[in-house]
């Protein structure tokens, strides 16, 4: 098994922690989303979007981490990550799929802010637009044009702090009764989902969105103390910058 990832990557992180919890050997392929391996053609061939992760296993060469996370748990099915209950399924998926259209997009503008532009700071703004003009996601070379260059922007950073809030509010709500998991009793893919935002938004010194919300707060630390997390949390040596 090969993976396609870059390791302060919020998506390839989802996948490593299926891949850990699963116990499942893999080989990195790392590309490095800072020199925009991303857009090679090589790796182009392989997903199209230029985006990681990208998993290839028996000959099945698959985009999109959260496929990809309910194919490992298809074929890999010890332990479990999807609920046996249809009822349960399904709300692990809506949990799934507000972190992929929703938490992903709301949290970026502030990590281009604090954390990708100063890791891409001794490149000019040109340079930039250069490296990603052949991006074959347009919004993406924008946001990288847009947000990735000049001084920090805090109405940014506050609008995406609002964006985060909102979806911070709906896991909050989602783990009232006591309930410990997202998706009912067991721990599923809808925490491998949301893990790597748990990482991403404490570096990102958003800790005021759940310093009011004790059990979001707990859960974030049940999810964060599993030791899938730190064998899929990039090494300190890996990660990006946060704000000072
Ligand atoms: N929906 C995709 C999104 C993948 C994605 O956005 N990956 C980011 C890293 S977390 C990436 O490759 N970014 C590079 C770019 O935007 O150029 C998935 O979940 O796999």
């Amino acid at each position: 098994m090969e993976l396609w990832h870059d390791w302060d990557s919020v998506c390839s992180f989802k996948v490593r922690m299926v891949l850990a919890e699963k116990g499942l050997a893999w080989q990195s392929r790392h590309v490095d989303l800072f020199a925009f391996a991303n857009l090679s053609a090589g790796f182009l061939a392989l997903n199209p979007a230029g985006v990681v992760p990208v998993l290839r296993h028996a000959g099945l060469v698959l985009p999109e981490s959260s496929v990809i996370n309910e194919y490992l748990d298809e074929v890999f099915p010890s332990p479990p990550l999807v609920p046996q209950a249809a009822a349960e399924r399904a709300a692990m998926r809506v949990w799934v799929k507000l972190q992929d259209e929703v938490l992903y997009h709301a949290q970026r503008p502030a990590t281009f802010q604090l954390m990708i532009k100063k890791r891409l700071a001794g490149l000019g703004g040109d340079e930039i637009a250069r490296l990603v003009a052949a991006h074959p996601q347009p919004d993406r070379a924008r946001h990288f044009i847009g947000w990735a260059t000049g001084p920090v922007d805090m109405a940014v950073v506050e609008d995406a702090r609002g964006r985060v809030d909102a979806v911070l509010a709906r896991i909050d709500a989602g783990l009232q009764d006591g309930r410990e998991w997202l998706a009912g009793e067991m721990f599923s893919l809808a925490e491998c989902a949301m893990a790597p935002f748990i990482d991403r938004l404490r570096r990102l010194r958003f800790e005021a969105l759940w310093a009011e919300r004790p059990k979001l707060a707990s859960w974030m630390e049940r999810v964060a103390a599993r030791p899938s997390y730190m064998l899929a949390r990039a090494p300190a040596a890996e990660l990006m910058q946060g704000p000072d």
